[in-house]
């Protein structure tokens, strides 16, 4: 057969708090299977760079108020307007690194007192990942390495309450990751999860949907 052109991209997700460590790793997961000679791109959510992208960026940044319900739909929006080129790279063999995603936009939102239902409901029909990976660190750890950007968000008591909520998001599928340890353990405990799933991915595992 001719499976090995047919073969799909992996959709990889890696998630957690602001400073966990998610923008170094994606870098080093992209050299990695780049350098495996995998098609491998690295996407990231906020996607800034699209007009509503820049609405976010705007609001981030403190330069505009938006109401949280608003905002929340901006950032689904933005997913959404990047489904079909992320379906088609899946679909022509190249794999996807992708910097935060549908969680972040649930957790975020709900830590601001949003309903967890109303905030799930738009992100329904995206593409599902393939693996999520969870950079998980202690807010008061988060905190403590370099301070955070001041972007909105960025504050430790509200950090605590998104990690409150990626906790009740998360199931039995997401890898775990202890982010405080050394850059190093986390990349080797990354790149052997990537691996596998890409592996499984070219062997014919389908592409689902959010949310189950
Ligand atoms: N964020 C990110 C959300 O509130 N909702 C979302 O859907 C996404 C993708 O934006 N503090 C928040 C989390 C971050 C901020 O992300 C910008 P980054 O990774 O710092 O660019």
């Amino acid at each position: 057969s001719n499976r090995h052109n047919e073969a799909r991209g992996a959709l990889i997700v890696l998630e957690g708090l602001d400073r966990s460590g998610k923008t170094s790793q994606s870098g080093r997961l992209l050299s990695y299977l780049a350098g495996l000679g995998y098609p491998v791109e690295s996407w990231r959510f906020p996607d800034r760079d699209t007009s509503v992208g820049q609405m976010i960026s705007s609001y981030l940044s403190n330069q505009s108020q938006l109401d949280d319900h608003t905002i929340h739909l901006l950032f689904s929006a933005n997913r959404w307007e990047k489904r079909s080129l992320m379906e088609a790279k899946l679909k022509s063999g190249t794999s996807l690194i992708v910097d935060r995603y549908s969680y972040s936009g649930v957790a975020f939102s709900a830590a601001k007192g949003l309903d967890i239902e109303w905030c799930k409901a738009p992100e329904v029909g995206l593409l599902a990942p393939d693996l999520v990976a969870y950079l998980d660190i202690p807010p008061e750890k988060a905190a403590e390495r370099g301070g955070y950007g001041g972007e909105r968000y960025e504050q430790l008591e509200f950090q605590k309450n998104v990690a409150h909520h990626y906790k009740m998001l998360s199931d039995a599928s997401w890898k775990m990751i202890d982010a405080c340890l050394p850059m190093e353990d986390v990349e080797k405990q990354l790149k052997e999860m990537v691996l596998d799933c890409v592996t499984s991915c070219q062997k014919g595992k389908s592409i689902s949907q959010l949310w189950l």
